[in-house]
């Protein structure tokens, strides 16, 4: 009997039926910009994550889960196609009027999700690029997130200090009055309109470096737009947007296919502007509170995974998609009010840094009833998650770089990746076993301006983080041997 009501779905009017199909909902809850120390439960103790908290306490807590890149693009593609960021030349930062850098025909995470039968939706910040070069605003903009596999997206097209300052929902900017067309340049500035570079008396936050073009609600942005007034965003409230239109995805799950929700926050990104609620509360300026309020919308959407009985059947993955920076471009207290805490935890760098803090990020795993909680040090990687989802869902496809390891992230085995590629604005390094090897690298050893160690350096670098995590002691001259094993291992793989 009981077979039959599963076969058929047909289930007591009211009861969720996708609770009995055998595929979870799957989740991904993605920062941008957290670093490692940002969180409590990877040892911060100068703000308190409660809700980030509750999934690690909950799940299995990756202490050496790894973003595919130290910046955004790049570790967005690798998530979406499974293959490493550095064999595509298109995956670095783009500008907010780059065309789409994932080719349509490609199998991507949200594809194979669809084909086994789910529903998909992406919620948040996209930065993968849209259109195929010029871009109209103001008519459907693709492809974009629904053509690489999203069946609903509601997003914002690169990030909150870049034009176009507006959400798109399928292709379409949310709002926009057709009497007021959107037009958008990254080169040239439109007649006649003010710029953070040449009107400061009309910013209410100032640039630092960058950031001094076309101004919005008050924050000079990256690039120039002119018109498409009623469809700017509210920066202080896109959080509770994006909140709300994650919950809202939720909840509009009544049939009996699995979903799958790529929530993709913009905190703690810069421009940082919290919601009112949340401005001073974390004594540490803008970017502590907006960690904070991060923090509280994922508990929020966490009560709607409750409330809609969705708890014990999704798996939800917590990650960032680089590592911290403090001042990138806007002055906003970052620096001023740290005190002490440390956003990178133990390691050193930071976001663009190929040392460990640019891609060694929070990463967590959470399904209730099913994974165990616990800590694993294994080291698995967001590349990994394309071909591990498709083993959970049941399909054969796997990521041209991505690896199985669904048994790691269930938290039933400890043996992660052996070998992994490490990714920092183009440049490469090389983890192996405990040992991570940076080739030399001509350029500045820090970046000034956002006071971040890079990596490069005239001279191979060789570290073993089992006993040096900061990446102090440089052991190349001291293990020939193991830089040889390592740098032959690391060409096999990168092809020079
Ligand atoms: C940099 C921006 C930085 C940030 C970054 C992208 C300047 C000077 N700096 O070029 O502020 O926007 O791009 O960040 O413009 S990411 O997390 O999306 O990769
Ligand atoms: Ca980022």
């Amino acid at each position: 009997m009981s077979t039959f009501f599963l076969a058929c779905n047909v289930l007591p009017s009211g009861e969720k039926s996708n609770q009995k199909t055998q595929s979870p909902n799957i989740v991904f809850i993605y920062l941008d910009d957290l670093g490692y120390g940002d969180v409590s439960a990877y040892g911060a103790t100068e703000l308190e994550t409660p809700n980030i908290d509750n999934l690690a306490k909950g799940g299995v807590r990756f202490t050496q889960g790894y973003a595919s890149s130290a910046t955004c693009t790049p570790s967005r593609y690798a998530l979406m196609t499974g293959q490493y960021p550095w064999r595509n030349k298109n995956a670095k930062i783009l500008p907010g009027t780059a065309p789409l850098i994932i080719d349509t025909a490609r199998m991507t995470l949200p594809k194979l999700l669809r084909i086994e039968g789910y529903q998909t939706a992406l919620v948040g910040k996209w930065h993968l690029g849209l259109g195929t070069g010029v871009v109209d605003w103001n008519k459907r903009v693709s492809p974009g997130p629904n053509e690489v596999g999203f069946d609903y997206a509601y997003y914002m097209a690169a990030t909150q200090d870049r034009v176009p300052t507006v959400y798109l929902k399928n292709g379409y900017v949310v709002g926009l009055d057709p009497e007021d067309p959107i037009q958008v340049d990254y080169k040239n500035n439109f007649e006649g309109e003010p710029t953070g570079k040449d009107n400061p008396e009309l910013c209410d936050m100032m640039w630092h470096h960058g950031h001094n073009s076309t101004i919005v609600n008050g924050v000079p942005r990256i690039g120039y737009m002119k018109g498409g007034e009623s469809a700017k965003w509210s920066d202080v409230d896109m959080a509770d947007h994006f909140l709300e239109k994650a919950q809202q995805y939720v909840k509009s799950q009544k049939d009996d296919r699995p979903f799958f929700l790529y929530y993709a926050m913009q905190q703690p990104h810069v421009p940082r502007t919290p919601h009112p609620r949340f401005v001073g509360k974390s004594g540490m300026g803008p970017r502590g509170d907006v960690i904070l309020e991060a923090d509280w919308c994922i508990g929020e959407f966490m009560k709607t995974l409750e409330e809609e009985e969705f708890m014990e059947n999704t798996l939800i993955v917590f990650s960032s998609d680089n590592g911290p920076v403090l001042n990138d471009g806007y002055y906003d207290d970052a620096v001023e009010k740290l005190g002490d805490h440390t956003p990178a935890g133990p390691l050193r760098g930071g976001k663009y840094s190929l040392f460990e803090a640019g891609t060694r990020v929070p990463f967590i795993t959470y399904w209730k009833g099913t994974i165990q909680p616990g800590v694993s040090d294994a080291l698995v990687s967001q590349l990994d998650l394309f071909s591990s989802i498709a083993s959970l869902v049941g399909s054969d496809l796997e990521g041209p770089d991505s690896q199985n390891l669904m048994n790691v992230l269930m938290g039933e085995s400890k043996k992660g990746r052996d070998q992994l590629v490490l990714e920092a604005t183009t440049r490469t390094a090389f983890r192996k076993g405990d040992w991570v090897m940076i080739p030399p690298y001509k350029g500045p050893v820090k970046n000034e301006k956002v006071n971040i160690e890079l990596g490069n350096s005239s001279e191979y670098q060789l570290y073993n983080l089992s006993n040096d995590i900061g990446q102090k002691h440089n052991m190349a001259k001291e293990k020939p041997e193991k830089l040889y094993e390592m740098v032959n291992a690391f060409k096999k793989i990168r092809g020079k």
